[in-house]
Formats: C-alpha cells, sequence, structure tokens
C-alpha cells in the first residue's frame, strides 16, 4: 500500500476538515440498525464507531455511505467475501485488514490518513463497523422544528434603532469552530466585541439583508440568530433544522427583505423554510430524488444556498442529484422550483461580478456549473482541474481576457480564471470567451480552500491549508492581478502571526476584506489546545498590520465581514 495523497496527507488537517455532527444522534443512540453483521462487534464498539463516523467521515461519504467527495463505503464491497476472500463477483472486497490500512494511511484519491487521529484500536473498530449496514438517523419534520425553536427575545422586544456605537458595517463574524461559538469582531478598532454561543462545530454565517441580524448555521442543524443592535450582541432566537447541516440564507429580494429565511441540512436531505426575523419553521422540502444521470438518490444533501438578486428566488445546490433549484419564494403556501440539470457533487459557490450568474463548483466531477438567475436556465458547465474550491471565488477584470471568475483547486495546483459575460460596452471584445477557463495560475501545491479580492484592490489572495507541507499551509499566496506572469507573492503568517511553532500544522485560511476593502483578514487556524490567531495585512503594501489573539480565540476558521457578505463583494 502506497502512503497516502499528497494533498490530504496530514490527518491532523483531514479530521478538521472532515470532521462533522449528526452530534445529537451519534450521542443519544439513534435509531440504530445493525443489520446483517459484518465482524463480530460489542455493543459498546458500534456505539463508538457510529460517533466517530459521523463526526469524521459522514461529510464526505454521506449517512448512508452512498458516497460524494468520499468514496462509497457500503457493505456491498468493504465487507470480505463469504469465503473469505478478497475477490467476489470479480468485485473487489476490503475487509477488516485492508480497510484498517486504508483508514491509518489514507489513500491517492484524497482520503485523509487518520494515525495520527485515532487509535489502533479506534481504527479497528472503524474496520469493523463501516462492513455493517449503514446506521439510519431519524428523521427531523416541521413539529420537529416547532418543538426545537426557541424565540428568546420577541421582535417587538428588540432595541427599535441601534444601541451600541459600534461600525457595525466592518464586524467580521468569525467561526470558532472547535468550541461551537462565534466571536464577532470589531474591524475598525480590531477587539473582540462579543463571543457568542452557536452550534456544534459551527461552519458559516450569513447576513440579514438589513445588516443588523447575523445568521449562524452549526454542523448540528442549529440555526442562531443574532441581533447586533443591543449594546452587546445578542442571540434572539435558535431553532434546529436536523441534524447536519451547511447553509442558510435570508429572502433578499426587494419587498421580501429578511421575511424568509432558508436552510439547508446533511441530514435529513431538506431544506427548511423559516420567518427571518424570528425563525419560526413555517415549511420543510425534502430533497430526495434523481440524480442527473437518472438514479434514484436517498440522501441528496444540500449544499451552498444563495438568495437572487433579480428575482424572488434561492439559488439550492443539491449535491447528490446534481440538480440546481431555483426555489421561488413569493407564495411559498404553493411553492414553484426550476430544477436545473448541472453535475453532480455540487458544494460551495458565489456570484460573477455582474451578480446574474451563480457558479457552483461540482466538485468530485471536476466542473464549475453556471445558472443564470435570469433565465432560469444552466449558462455553462465548465470542465476543470481537479475539485474546484471556490468558496464564494473572486471576481476581477483580467489585462488580457476580461472579466473573469477565479476558484482555487483541492486536488490541483492552480487557480482556474473563467471568463463570464458582461453587458458592459467595453467588455463586448471579451464574449469569445465566455465560460471557457482562460488561465490557470501556477500555485506552490494542491489543498486550496478560498481564493478573494475585492474591487478596489489589485491583489488576489489564495491559501493552501489543505497542502502537507508546512511552508504551504501556514502561509498565503497573493497574486498580482495587473501582472499575472509574476509568481504570486509569499506571505509566512505563521511567522508574521509571531506566535511559538507548534508541532502540529497551523491552517492558514480563508482571506477576507474589511469594509473598505484595503485590509486582508486571513485565520491561523491552530489546534484546538494551540493559540490561534487572526493575521491582519495591508492590502496595498503586504505588510503585516495587526494580530488578533486572545485565549478564547479558539479554532477561527471562517470570516464573514458584515458589508461584503450582506452585499456579495467578492
Ligand atoms: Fe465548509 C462553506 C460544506 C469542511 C469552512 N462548506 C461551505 C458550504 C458547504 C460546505 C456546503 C457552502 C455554504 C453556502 O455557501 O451556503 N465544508 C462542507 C463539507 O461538507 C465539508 C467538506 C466537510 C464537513 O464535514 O463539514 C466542509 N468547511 C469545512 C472545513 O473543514 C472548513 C475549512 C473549516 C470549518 O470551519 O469547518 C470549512 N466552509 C467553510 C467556510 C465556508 C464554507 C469558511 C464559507 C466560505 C465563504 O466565504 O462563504
Amino acid at each position: 500500500m502506497k502512503p497516502a495523497t499528497p494533498i490530504l496527507r496530514k490527518a491532523s488537517i483531514g479530521a478538521m476538515f472532515v470532521l462533522t455532527s449528526l452530534g445529537a444522534y451519534a450521542q443519544s443512540g439513534g435509531a440504530a440498525s445493525a443489520g446483517p453483521a459484518g465482524p463480530a462487534m460489542t455493543a459498546a464498539e458500534v456505539e463508538a464507531g457510529k460517533k466517530i463516523y459521523f463526526e469524521r467521515c459522514a461529510g464526505c461519504h454521506g449517512v448512508l455511505r452512498k458516497g460524494a467527495t468520499g468514496k462509497n463505503l457500503e457493505p456491498h464491497w468493504t465487507k470480505k467475501a463469504a469465503d473469505g476472500s478478497m475477490q467476489e463477483g470479480g468485485t473487489l472486497k476490503l475487509g477488516t485488514a485492508r480497510l484498517e490500512k486504508i483508514i491509518a494511511l489514507g489513500t491517492e484519491g484524497g482520503m485523509v490518513n487518520y494515525d495520527d487521529i485515532l487509535t489502533k484500536e479506534e481504527i479497528n473498530i472503524m474496520a469493523r463497523y463501516i462492513q455493517r449496514t449503514p446506521d439510519v438517523p431519524p428523521e427531523f419534520s416541521l413539529k420537529d422544528m416547532e418543538a426545537s425553536w426557541k424565540l428568546l427575545v420577541p421582535v417587538n422586544e428588540r432595541p427599535k434603532k441601534q444601541m451600541n456605537k459600534i461600525n457595525l458595517k466592518n464586524v467580521f463574524a468569525t467561526t470558532l469552530r472547535d468550541t461551537g461559538k462565534l466571536a464577532l469582531i470589531d474591524g475598525d478598532t480590531k477587539q473582540i466585541w462579543e463571543i457568542l454561543d452557536t452550534g456544534y462545530a459551527v461552519h458559516i454565517s450569513r447576513l440579514s439583508a438589513s445588516g443588523r441580524y447575523v445568521y449562524t448555521v452549526g454542523r448540528d442543524g442549529l440555526v442562531t440568530l443574532i441581533d447586533m443592535w443591543f449594546e452587546k450582541p445578542k442571540t434572539v432566537a435558535t431553532i434546529r433544522m436536523g441534524s447536519d447541516a451547511r447553509s442558510v440564507d435570508t429572502s433578499k429580494f426587494k419587498g421580501f427583505e429578511d421575511k424568509y429565511l432558508i436552510g439547508g441540512s446533511y441530514w435529513p436531505p431538506q431544506y427548511s423554510i423559516m420567518e427571518g426575523e424570528t425563525l419560526k419553521p413555517l415549511k420543510v422540502v425534502s430533497t430526495r430524488g434523481i440524480t442527473v444521470d437518472g438514479e434514484y438518490h436517498p440522501e441528496p444533501r444540500v449544499a451552498s444556498i444563495v438568495s437572487s438578486h433579480i428575482k424572488p428566488e434561492w439559488v439550492v445546490n443539491i449535491k447528490e442529484t446534481g440538480q440546481i433549484l431555483l426555489v421561488d419564494y413569493s407564495d411559498i403556501k404553493n411553492l414553484k422550483t426550476t430544477t436545473i440539470e448541472s453535475a453532480k457533487f455540487l458544494h460551495d459557490g458565489g456570484w460573477d461580478a455582474s451578480k446574474r450568474y451563480f457558479l457552483v463548483a461540482a466538485n468530485a466531477s471536476h466542473k464549475i456549473a453556471a445558472v443564470d438567475t435570469k433565465t432560469g436556465k444552466l449558462a455553462a458547465l465548465v470542465d476543470t482541474k481537479k475539485i474546484p474550491h471556490p468558496g464564494r471565488g473572486a471576481n476581477f477584470v483580467h489585462p488580457k481576457y476580461g472579466p473573469v471568475w477565479a476558484t482555487g483547486h483541492l486536488g490541483d495546483p492552480v487557480v482556474s480564471l473563467i471568463s463570464t459575460p458582461s453587458e458592459k460596452k467595453e467588455h463586448a471584445q471579451f464574449k469569445k470567451y465566455n465560460w471557457k477557463v482562460v488561465e490557470e495560475l501556477k500555485m506552490p501545491g494542491a489543498g486550496n480552500l478560498f481564493v478573494k479580492t475585492h474591487p478596489k484592490s489589485n491583489h488576489l489572495w489564495a491559501d493552501l491549508p489543505m497542502n502537507p507541507e508546512r511552508e504551504n499551509t501556514e502561509s498565503v499566496y497573493v497574486f498580482n492581478m495587473k501582472d499575472l506572469s509574476k509568481p504570486p507573492v509569499k506571505l509566512d503568517v505563521a511567522k508574521d502571526s509571531g506566535l511559538p511553532e507548534t508541532k502540529a500544522l497551523r491552517r492558514v485560511t480563508h482571506p477576507e476584506y474589511n469594509q473598505a476593502g484595503d485590509e486582508v483578514w486571513l485565520s491561523l487556524w491552530g489546534g484546538k489546545t494551540d493559540r490561534s490567531a487572526i493575521v491582519i495585512y495591508d492590502d496595498k503594501t503586504l505588510k503585516l498590520k495587526k494580530v488578533i489573539t486572545d485565549p478564547n480565540m479558539i479554532t477561527p476558521t471562517g470570516k464573514f465581514n458584515v458589508y461584503n457578505t450582506q452585499f456579495d463583494i467578492y
């Protein structure tokens, strides 16, 4: 067996990446259906396997183990053949010994190594556990949502005006991943304003159309609504929309501002519509159905969601089916949905500069799908290098090819630039390039997660948190968009932070601009017991400006500047 893949070699990185929740279910015992036994396991071992699987494996392989970013792990090929051989009817069967090696060392295909995360005993438990029929967590209904809903401060008891002097537009909602908390950091003073409890392994934050409320979603499906008009930010409502989730957005079209909130769940595979200002649950819609290949899929998870700028619609990307839904929220009792075929394994994405096209990565298909939100049709399906992972991507005008949208890749050492249409007269000459990958900027390795720029900047920032080399993982790379022939400038963020070196790699991730577009904030994401930091650079000079560190700044990852997130500026 070869050593594991060069891109996702370090288990400490991989485990962070695949750490998912289903926490409540895994801890509560759930609806165990051990099914046809694989190798013998005690009840305690089954429980341990279930918990580890949900916490570390389900994000990539799926609860039902049908496979997505990670491979299919159903017993038909994990379980050894009845006669003990590795082959049955021409199909490769894995069995305990082989699975133990894969889990410990990872694979060339992108599976991370767990030998420095799990004990030998845990690896053995996992190797046996995944030969059993997958455990199926319970469904989650509108009634369950209602039971979990907590309206902590009704709308009429909230402030009528902003009660603090903070420049809310420049606040950064910062994920403190492993503590399940969110730090609101004042972007002007660079002081931590407040740290609030949110969901388990909290994932993303999005802003209300008004810029007053922050919506945060945890991997445990908990949505938290935070009001920034109080003297100190306050959680005014929470609700659970399932046992595993990644995305939320509000209704942003004129006349519907913040009337509704939509949340997408991984488990159960469904999306939920709530009242925007109270989180009162209104509707649950299942996403189970048929893939673009015409096959039924029982677990099509909801990946990225974004609110359209030109219609009362949300763009809802369904991972396993490859179907992009345009959900019309103008009449949620008589919900109209347009279903657009694209490619399987939809994940994250962002707007083009005109905000008419939404570009989303079909990551394990190595494609970017572009939806035209004006016509409600697929505009393009663009082949790219391996595993595109744009975050929200980055828009700029290329000196030779005109308007482009950029995405990095987990699987290849490039940043791809895709030409996007523009109705501006001066861009007519670039039409011939539209929806083509016009350039691939060279990176020092694979393992990028996020790229970022700002309309006022000449720089394009790209991180490499999933690269195995310390010098890449702990740095960020900055391209000069006026002269892309130059290699990117490398900034050693870990060194610049002044924090002591740690044995484990610290990942530098998620560049985010301030409101003015003249500073870039980066997370230096250390282990749970390491000192982490937010490291801020001047965008023009690329000089270090400030390091924000605090004992409570534990595992910072995503940062969402209020203004840039509210108006989709990237
Ligand atoms: Fe994310 C966005 C799913 C692991 C940080 N992540 C998203 C989105 C999805 C998603 C569907 C798009 C949301 C949207 O726009 O509505 N992420 C997943 C996973 O399934 C995966 C691979 C594994 C898992 O079990 O969760 C995963 N993600 C991670 C991490 O390990 C990261 C690096 C650190 C962390 O905080 O967990 C991480 N994901 C992020 C961030 C965004 C994100 C910071 C938002 C990017 C943006 O700028 O909008």
